[in-house]
C-alpha cells in the first residue's frame, strides 16, 4: 500500500431521520413495512436514535458522515397531482380525497441513504475522481419524490469538480429501475486499492430469467450495467448477479438485506444469488486479493430469522489493524438463531471479523431499515475529504449542534391522522431551514409553503 491509499478511508454518511417519520405501510415487499403500517412513530426518538449510531461509530475510531432529510410533505407534488389552493387547502383536499397520496408525500423515506445513490472511489474510475449516480427509485410513489432533492445535496456537498463526478439520474421508468448502494457491494483488499463491483439485480427488463412471483424486484439488470458504464467501469471490475427470486418473496427487497461485503469479505446468507457457485467465481476472477467468503446457511438462520432481525443488514467496517466490527440491529440479538450465528462469526478463525457492536434502531427497523441502510458509504482519500463542502463530517461539536436540533423541532409521537396538520408542515419547514444553516450546504431544498 502506498502513502497516499493508506489514508484512504471510508466514510458513512448517514441520513437523518426526518421530522415527518411516519408508519404509512407504503412498501410493498418490505415486511416490516408492510406489518407496522398505523403503529404511532416517534420522530425524534427515531432521529435520536440515528445520531446516536453515528455517534457510537465515530467514538470507535470510524469516518462518519451526515446527510439532511428532506422536505415534507412535499406539496409540490402535490400541487403537481392537482391539489390546488394554500398549503393549508392542499393538505385538506388530500387527506379528504387521497389519504394514501398524503402519507406517501410525508415519508421521511430519504433517511435510508443506501438507496440514495450508487458511488464507485476515485481509485476504480478512468477519470480518477470519485463518481455519483442518484438512484431513480422509481419502483414506489414515496421514494420517486426523492433523487430530485438528493442529486442537489449530493452535489452541494461533493461539490469540487476536479474530485466529484455526478452522473444524471438514469430515465425513472421500470426498465431503469434503480436502488443505488444497496444494490451494490465494493470489494477490495483494503479501501484504497482498486476494487470490483457487484452489481445485485433482482431482474432483467430485456428478457429471459426468472423473477420473483409474490413481490416486486426492484432493481434491474439493466439499471446496474448503466450505472456501472456512466461510471467508466469495465468488464473486469464488474460482476452482474441475480439476487435469488425466492428471497426476494421472502422479504429480501434489496441485497442489502441479505449480504454486506467489506474489503475482501463477503457476508452472505446461501440464498442470497440466484447462482452462488458463479457469482462467487465470477468475483475471485476479477479480484486482486482473495476472496473471504462469509457463507450463512439455511439451516443455521432461515430466510425468516434474516429478514426478521436483519443479521445481514448490518455495518461491517475496517480497523486498522485489519480486523472488523460488525454493526448489527438489536433485533439481531434478541433472535437465539442469529445471536449463535453472530457468536460462530466472532470465534471462527478463517474471517477477520473480530467484535460485534449491537445498534437500537428501533424506530427505522419498524419501517425495514436497518443500520445499513441508513447509510451512503463512500471512500475518500485525504484530498477528497478536504474538497468536501458543508460541515458534514461528524465530530463532537457536530453531534451535539444535531441532537439540540432534533430536541428542539421533533415531535415523540404521530400518527397518519397528523400527516394532514399544517402545523407539521411549519414545523418542518422551519426545523430544515434551520438544518441547511447548520450543516452549512445552501439552498438544497424546494421550501415551497404558502
Ligand atoms: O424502500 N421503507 C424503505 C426501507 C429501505 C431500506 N433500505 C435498504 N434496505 N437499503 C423501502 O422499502 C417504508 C415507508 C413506510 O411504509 O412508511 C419504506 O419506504
Amino acid at each position: 500500500m502506498t502513502q497516499q491509499q493508506s489514508t484512504v478511508h471510508e466514510v458513512n454518511f448517514d441520513g437523518l431521520v426526518g421530522p415527518t417519520h411516519n408508519y404509512a405501510g407504503l412498501a410493498h415487499g418490505n415486511v416490516a413495512s408492510m406489518s407496522h403500517e398505523g403503529l404511532a412513530s416517534n420522530p425524534r426518538e427515531g432521529a435520536l436514535q440515528g445520531l446516536a449510531k453515528m455517534k457510537s461509530l465515530l467514538d470507535a475510531g470510524f469516518m462518519q458522515g451526515v446527510l439532511p432529510p428532506q422536505q415534507r410533505p412535499d406539496l409540490g407534488a402535490l400541487r403537481a397531482l392537482g391539489f390546488t389552493g394554500s398549503a393549508r387547502q392542499v393538505l385538506a383536499h388530500a387527506a379528504n380525497e387521497a389519504p394514501q397520496i398524503l402519507r406517501a408525500v410525508c415519508s421521511a423515506s430519504s433517511m435510508w441513504t443506501a438507496n440514495a445513490a450508487t458511488v464507485s472511489p476515485s481509485a476504480d474510475t478512468p477519470d480518477g475522481r470519485v463518481h455519483v449516480t442518484p438512484a431513480n427509485l422509481q419502483s414506489s410513489f414515496h421514494r420517486y419524490l426523492e433523487p430530485a432533492t438528493t442529486a442537489r445535496v449530493l452535489a452541494a456537498i461533493f461539490r469540487d469538480e476536479a474530485y466529484f463526478t455526478h452522473h444524471p439520474v438514469l430515465p425513472a421508468t421500470p426498465a431503469f429501475a434503480d436502488e443505488g448502494a444497496a444494490n451494490h457491494t465494493r470489494l477490495c483488499e483494503s479501501h484504497g486499492d482498486p476494487g470490483v463491483h457487484l452489481f445485485v439485480y433482482g431482474r432483467r427488463a430485456f428478457g429471459g430469467e426468472r423473477e420473483p412471483a409474490r413481490y416486486p424486484a426492484r432493481q434491474t439488470l439493466e439499471a446496474s450495467q448503466a450505472t456501472a458504464r456512466q461510471h467508466g467501469l469495465k468488464g473486469d471490475q464488474t460482476i452482474f448477479a441475480q439476487q435469488h427470486p425466492d428471497a426476494i418473496d421472502a422479504g429480501v427487497f434489496h441485497n442489502d438485506v441479505i449480504a454486506v461485503g467489506n474489503g475482501p469479505v463477503l457476508l452472505y446468507h446461501d440464498m442470497a444469488f440466484l447462482d452462488e457457485d458463479a457469482t462467487l467465481d465470477a468475483i475471485r476472477a476479477r479480484l486482486a486479493t482473495p476472496l473471504i467468503p462469509v457463507r450463512v446457511p439455511s439451516e443455521a438462520v432461515g430466510l425468516e430469522d434474516a429478514v426478521a432481525s436483519y443479521l445481514f443488514n448490518s455495518q461491517l467496517l475496517s480497523q486498522p489493524d485489519g480486523s472488523m466490527t460488525l454493526v448489527v440491529p438489536g433485533e439481531c440479538q434478541e433472535n437465539e438463531a442469529v445471536w449463535r450465528t453472530i457468536q460462530d462469526l466472532l470465534l471462527a478463525g478463517y474471517n477477520p471479523i473480530g467484535e460485534v457492536m449491537v445498534k437500537d434502531v428501533k424506530q427505522s427497523m419498524r419501517n425495514g431499515g436497518g443500520p445499513a441502510c441508513l447509510r451512503l458509504r463512500v471512500v475518500l482519500s485525504a484530498q477528497e475529504r478536504q474538497a468536501l463542502s458543508g460541515r458534514v463530517l461528524l465530530d463532537e461539536t457536530l453531534y451535539a449542534d444535531l441532537t439540540a436540533w432534533v430536541e428542539r423541532h421533533y415531535r415523540d409521537r404521530l400518527v397518519p391522522d397528523d400527516l394532514a396538520d399544517p402545523q407539521l408542515a411549519d414545523e418542518s419547514l422551519t426545523a430544515l431551514d434551520e438544518l441547511t444553516q447548520l450543516l452549512q450546504i445552501g439552498s438544497v431544498y424546494p421550501f415551497q409553503l404558502g
